[in-house]
């Protein structure tokens, strides 16, 4: 409910700054949404007791019109001011904030100085100069501008796997309980740990199709049935999303689940190596080829193999091969790695924040929680001081904040602490502390966060420089990018990774399913190039931790390789090696 009510409060302050509210105003909703998200005790369950407005004006920073805004909302289910704030405001200019990079300031200025109510409008005004024409415009802001709808544009309709993923597991959940059901598995490319997802694939074995059938598509959240089938259905679900069903014959269950995991490419070559072989595959099994045309199954040829995938591979001398490792990238001529990373494997969390920078937990809250998902080393590293938004901390907060992390260490058992810091890379690749004050952390991250539209040149000298700095142990989410939304920076990968490899320096997959930074083909280009990897959460809140799978699947679609990610070495050698230069 909590997050429900910080929504309303958000587009509350986003409609206000579209309608010219004072910035006093749009503040204290935004600050209100941020409190929401971090209480502990629900809001929803206060707003109904008698004492709603005292208990509710009793939490910091929510004042007496919040409360009642609240209130309004638990009771009546819509806020009746947010209501006529909506009707104010041309129902197009939603899309047109939706644009990267456009806030709701620069929204209302092209709609008040150039008439733009809708993404088609800006458009217009961009082809046809208008926009350039307005006062503070000019010809870069409308570039980016441009860049940024053909973006968005390109992005399209993909969901990230961070969302896809959970809504696949409940999927296959719901359908394990569907009487009759035998096997259930996703397949598609949220098996391949894809970065974003176009629609689900869900495939069944069953002794009732016809009950499988029918409970896929009158689940909850169905809002659309697109196709029927017996054997294939196809659903919209609330937020969307497609999911695609098969229900397929036990024996055929491999032959089915290698076909629909894909990738198409990687189907493609198997399927040449197969005729090269004398067969021919396709979703229902191996097949010795009897030179005739047509699906062989339907003129009852017998399969050579199609239970198991690794039947069909092994029938066509490979060895199984992993899902994510299934790119078309030469996977039948490269061993696969009997030692590629793991979510188990990964003992150590090298990049997160508390309460001292923009996390949610205290050093301790974080600490337990770290150790409660299984990680044995948990380096704090909150913001540095460039990065006011983020409550980035000063050389005095930092030294008090390097005390508070050893004193907990020593008091918390099961998990060691490391102090470090997440350094911001200025724009000209120099750090946001002194060598000094780097000298007294364990652990440093730098990360670039401002100036992402840099060009690649000045990008890859930035980053490199921090990459070559004998202080930095890893470079954080080294492009900035953010899935669908904004591109990053698009340094040169060969230069970075070798000035990586020079300054010993590892290069960060950041696991949060909006970053996924490294991405999949330059972790696999470092890790070809010999370079250390280190895959965290960047958490600023204890459930953030579970999306080192994420970090882990785009790990693993690199070849990333146990021995290369620092986060799975033995504690001793991962502190000798943060130790090395300091
Ligand atoms: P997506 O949904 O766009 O994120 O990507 P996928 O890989 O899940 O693609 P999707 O849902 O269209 O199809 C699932 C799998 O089915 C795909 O990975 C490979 C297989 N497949 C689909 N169409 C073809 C095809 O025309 N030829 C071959 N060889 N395989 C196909
Ligand atoms: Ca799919
Ligand atoms: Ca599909
Ligand atoms: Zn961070």
């Amino acid at each position: 409910m909590n997050e429900d009510i910080a929504r309303i409060f958000e587009e509350f302050a986003t409609l206000l700054e579209l309608t010219g509210a004072n910035g006093f105003r749009v503040n204290a909703h935004t600050k209100v949404a941020r409190v929401l998200e971090g209480l502990t005790v629900d809001v929803g369950g206060l707003a109904q007791d008698d004492g709603a407005m005292k208990a509710l004006e009793a939490i910091d920073g929510i004042g007496k019109s919040s409360a009642q805004k609240i209130i309004e909302f638990i009771n009546q289910g819509e806020v009746a001011e947010l209501a006529a704030l909506r009707a104010s405001v041309p129902a197009g200019l939603r899309d047109v904030m939706k644009v990267p990079g456009l806030g709701p300031k620069t929204v209302r200025r092209l709609w008040q100085e150039a008439d733009i109510e809708s993404l088609g409008d800006l458009e217009s005004a961009i082809e046809d100069g208008r926009l350039e024409a307005l006062p503070r415009m000019g010809r870069k802001t409308v570039d980016n501008i441009r860049a940024s709808i053909e973006f968005m544009k390109t992005a399209g309709d993909r969901r990230r796997l961070g969302t896809a993923m959970p809504i696949a597991e409940g999927l296959v959940a719901m359908m394990q309980t569907v009487p009759g059901v035998r096997k259930v598995a996703y397949a598609g490319s949220v098996r391949r740990g894809q970065e974003t997802i176009g629609d689900l694939d869900i495939l069944v074995t069953t002794d009732d199709p016809a009950a499988a059938s029918e409970a896929f598509q009158t689940q909850a959240g169905v809002t659309k049935i697109l196709v029927a089938g017996d054997t294939k259905s196809s659903v919209r679900l609330e937020d969307g999303i497609q999911v695609d069903l098969r229900v397929v014959p036990g024996e055929v269950w491999g032959a089915a689940l290698l076909y629909f995991t894909g990738s198409k490419d990687h189907n493609v070559a198997l399927r040449e190596r197969a005729i090269g072989r004398g067969f021919r595959l396709n979703e229902y099994g191996l097949f010795p080829d009897d030179g005739e045309s047509g699906p062989p199954q339907q003129r009852g040829v017998t399969a050579i193999a199609s239970v198991t995938e690794a039947d069909i591979y092994q029938a066509l001398d490979l060895p199984w091969i992993p899902p994510e490792l299934r790119v078309d990238r030469g996977e039948f001529d490269l061993e696969v790695p009997e030692d590629l990373i793991t979510v188990e494997a990964i003992r150590a969390e090298l990049h997160s924040h508390t309460t001292a920078s923009d996390g949610r937990l205290t050093i301790d809250e974080l600490a337990v929680a770290a150790r409660g998902a299984g990680r044995t080393v948990l380096a704090i590293t909150d913001h540095s001081r460039s990065s006011p938004q983020a409550n980035g901390l000063d050389e005095t907060r930092l030294r008090d904040h390097i005390e508070a992390i050893h004193e907990a260490d020593a008091r918390i058992d099961g998990i060691r602490l490391l102090a470090g810091s997440e350094v911001d890379i200025h724009i000209d690749g120099s750090l946001d502390y002194s060598d000094d004050v780097l000298a007294m952390l364990d652990v440093v991250v730098a990360s670039p966060h401002a100036s992402l539209r840099q060009d690649p040149e000045a990008a890859t000298a930035r980053l490199c420089a921090a990459a070559r700095h004998p202080l930095v142990s890893i470079i954080g989410h080294p492009t900035g990018r953010l899935i669908g939304t904004r591109k990053g920076l698009e340094p040169d990968f060969e230069q970075l990774i070798a000035a990586a490899n020079e300054g010993g320096t590892a290069l960060e997959i950041n696991s949060n399913p909006y970053r996924l930074d490294l991405r999949d083909i330059h972790v696999r280009a470092a890790v070809d190039a010999g370079c250390l990897i280190s895959i965290n959460t960047d958490a600023h809140r204890g459930e953030h931790l579970d999306f080192i799978r994420y970090g882990v699947m785009t790990g693993r679609r690199g070849r990333l390789r146990i021995p290369g990610c620092i986060n799975a070495w033995p504690e001793e050698q991962l502190l000798e090696w943060l130790a090395r230069n300091r």
